[in-house]
């Protein structure tokens, strides 16, 4: 069943989800579903964010008798260093990725694994960063760029390089507000000091120190993933491809990347082209290798090599119990520790392999930048070796697939943009003509729609029923990370979609010849659309607040995803939540968040678990923005 140009419904999909399920109950497999009726209701006291546990004289909860704990810290003080802590969590762990990407970069070489893709960014990189180039050899160039960038993660005095590529106004902000974000690591560790027992209670303190901790991710750590990845990998260009697990292919050999780190995909996907590896696979009776991704490594090389995307977050049990999977291949973040169990149900190795994510019931093949070529070797040799233990009877693969279209970086779009100016003035090369579009209403704004998904939501609902609201309403969607799978899932990022949205949208669309909802990448590539909402602010001559732009993360739920969220909001961007972080139980702390911080950065988060609510609400804003600007 191809959704051409079509697009799935929910019971559609469902239905055959529901096989899947059925599979596992057969086989004893614990799956999600499951885990989540014997987890719930879950823990009022977490829920709202008001248990300590940070010193041995507790834990302690707050309630109406105890309003403080042992030591007299009272809700909003818990609350608000809960908050700090998971976004310190979320900054650390996008700013590692984004360390790891700068260490591939300085292990770049002609001849070794890694090599230099994208010469005119890294150049332009180099430049901004005063970097010299002149007459130098472009890997020596890599090499100090590489350096620099590892080196602003400890970086001793100033604020982090890439806020130059901010707008002034919000440079501006950031610096009157202290909330500029300086060494990486120092913030994460700032932020944990200010956590410890005895230090930071008033909420104020912590809620700044919040939207510092994320602006060291998304203007920081997650900068460096995304632009050094381009230049090691190449800046992403439209590309078509295919969604949902109908891509995993019953006489393949069929190998699963999963997690974020492209340093791994990149070279199994080129490994699994590899002559000797592709001969192996014919004489173990396979027809070829076939790869397929989950979660942002999928939107990694989706985007780059057109890779099929079999799935996102929680998905990725599901593309197990096809029991057609040869190898789940991890390297960081967002991997359940149920596929180790869940993958001795059937005959699927489970291999991880970074140090960072170390999962029982795995063989942990250590890949390293140093010794990439033989470690994918090796992996994928042992993914086709394993193909003979396959019960191809047992099969089950979804007849579900759609056609996508990945790969919009920000110069993908001002390159689309150049096919459809028909100003007067020269405007190539620049968002002029997006503005034009926004400011004659032809557009009414934009929605950056990101995130996870999360089975407090029914899956993938929040985010789907929410787009097609948003496209019908004229509002274009940049999307990443699971956000970007579900739309693809559903058929949402075929340029066929076009019949679903209003007119207006068509129309652009149609002229720009690009899908209604844009991939953009994975989570660290929402430094991507940071970039692109200063890039059309200068252009159009306001500041970021202004711009009938907001965020959205209806089903979001890792730690990462606060970090995002703070910096997105500090970059100007009013932020919907469909999930509501653990801070209820402060009416300070949300307070601040929902509207305090309006004052210091001017945009602010607005929580609302009804769907539908939450779309009202953001063409509401949307609306608003327009009016103030007379548009
Ligand atoms: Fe993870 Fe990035 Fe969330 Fe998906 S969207 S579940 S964080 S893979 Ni970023
Ligand atoms: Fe309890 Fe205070 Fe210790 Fe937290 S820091 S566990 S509130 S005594």
């Amino acid at each position: 069943m191809e959704a051409n140009g079509l697009i799935y419904t929910h019971e559609e999909l469902d239905a055959e989800y529901d096989k899947l399920q059925a599979i596992a109950e057969k086989k004893g497999a614990s799956t999600w579903q499951m885990r989540v009726k014997q987890q719930t209701p879950h823990c009022k006291f977490g829920e709202d964010g008001v248990c300590c546990r940070i010193c041995s004289m507790g834990p302690c909860r707050i309630t109406k008798k105890a309003p403080r704990g042992i030591c007299g810290c009272d809700a909003h003080g818990i609350v608000g260093r809960n908050y700090l802590k998971f976004t310190a969590g979320g900054s650390a762990t996008h700013s590692d990725h984004g360390r790891e990407i700068a260490h591939t970069l300085y292990c770049a070489s002609p001849d070794g694994a890694y090599h230099v893709k994208d010469e005119a960014k890294l150049l332009s990189i180099a430049k901004r960063w005063g970097i010299e180039t002149e007459g130098k050899d472009i890997y020596d160039v890599a090499h100090e760029v590489a350096f620099a960038g590892l080196s602003e993660y400890g970086k001793v005095f100033g604020y982090q390089n890439w806020i130059k590529d901010a707008s002034p106004e919000r440079q501006k902000t950031w610096e009157e507000q202290e909330i500029a974000p300086r060494a990486v690591d120092r913030e994460v560790s700032h932020a944990l000091h200010m956590t410890h027992m005895g230090c930071s209670s008033l909420p104020e303190a912590l809620i700044r120190q919040s939207l510092r901790c994320g602006l060291a991710d998304g203007w920081g750590g997650s900068m460096t993933g995304t632009q050094f990845s381009d230049v090691l990998f190449g800046t992403p260009m439209p590309i078509d491809t295919e969604a949902n697990l109908g891509v995993i292919k019953k006489d393949y050999v069929n190998i699963i990347v999963h997690g974020h780190d492209p340093s791994l995909s990149e070279m199994i996907v080129e490994y699994a082209e590899n002559k000797e590896l592709v001969a192996l696979a014919h004489e173990v009776g396979a027809k070829g290798i076939n790869i397929a991704g989950v979660c942002c490594t999928s939107n990694e090389v989706a985007m780059r090599h057109g890779i099929p995307m079999a799935g996102n977050f929680l998905q990725q049990e599901n593309i197990v119990l096809t029991g057609a999977i040869e190898a789940v291949v991890v390297d960081v973040q967002c991997i359940f520790p149920a596929l180790g169990p869940l993958s001795k149900c059937f005959h699927t190795k489970f291999i991880t392999t970074n140090d960072a994510a170390r999962i029982p019931d795995s063989d942990f093949i250590r890949f390293e930048a140093e010794t990439a070529a033989e470690n994918a070797y090796k992996i994928v040799k042992e993914a086709v070796e394993n193909f003979k233990n396959r019960d191809q009877e047992a099969v089950y693969i979804p007849d579900l697939k759609t056609k996508a279209t990945a790969g919009y970086s920000c110069e993908a779009i001002i390159k689309q943009l150049d096919t459809v100016t028909n100003s007067q003035v020269d405007v190539t090369g620049t968002y002029q003509p997006l503005v034009d579009c926004i400011t004659s209403g032809v557009l009414r704004g934009a929605v950056a729609m990101v995130g996870c998904n999360n089975p407090k939501v029914r899956s993938d609902r929040g985010h789907i029923d929410l787009m097609k609201k948003l496209l019908a309403n004229d509002i274009v969607l940049v999307l990443s990370g699971c956000s970007a799978q579900a739309a693809a899932r559903y058929g949402l990022m075929s340029k066929d979609a076009k019949a679903i949205c209003g007119d207006g949208l068509k129309r652009v669309c149609t002229l720009a010849d690009i899908p209604p909802v844009l991939h953009m990448g994975s989570c660290v590539d929402i430094s991507r659309m940071m970039n692109l909402v200063c890039d059309v602010a200068v252009q159009w001559g306001i500041d970021t607040p202004q711009l009938p732009v907001v965020g959205c993360a209806p089903e979001w739920m890792s730690e990462k995803a606060v970090s995002i969220g703070n910096y997105v909001v500090a970059t100007g961007i009013d932020t919907f939540l469909g999930v509501v972080p653990y801070v209820n139980g402060s009416e300070e702390v949300k307070e601040l968040l929902t509207n305090g911080i309006r004052d210091w950065v001017g945009a602010a988060f607005t929580y609302e678990t009804d769907m539908e609510k939450l779309g009202d609400l953001m063409i509401e804003r949307i609306e608003e923005k327009r009016l103030a600007l007379g548009i």
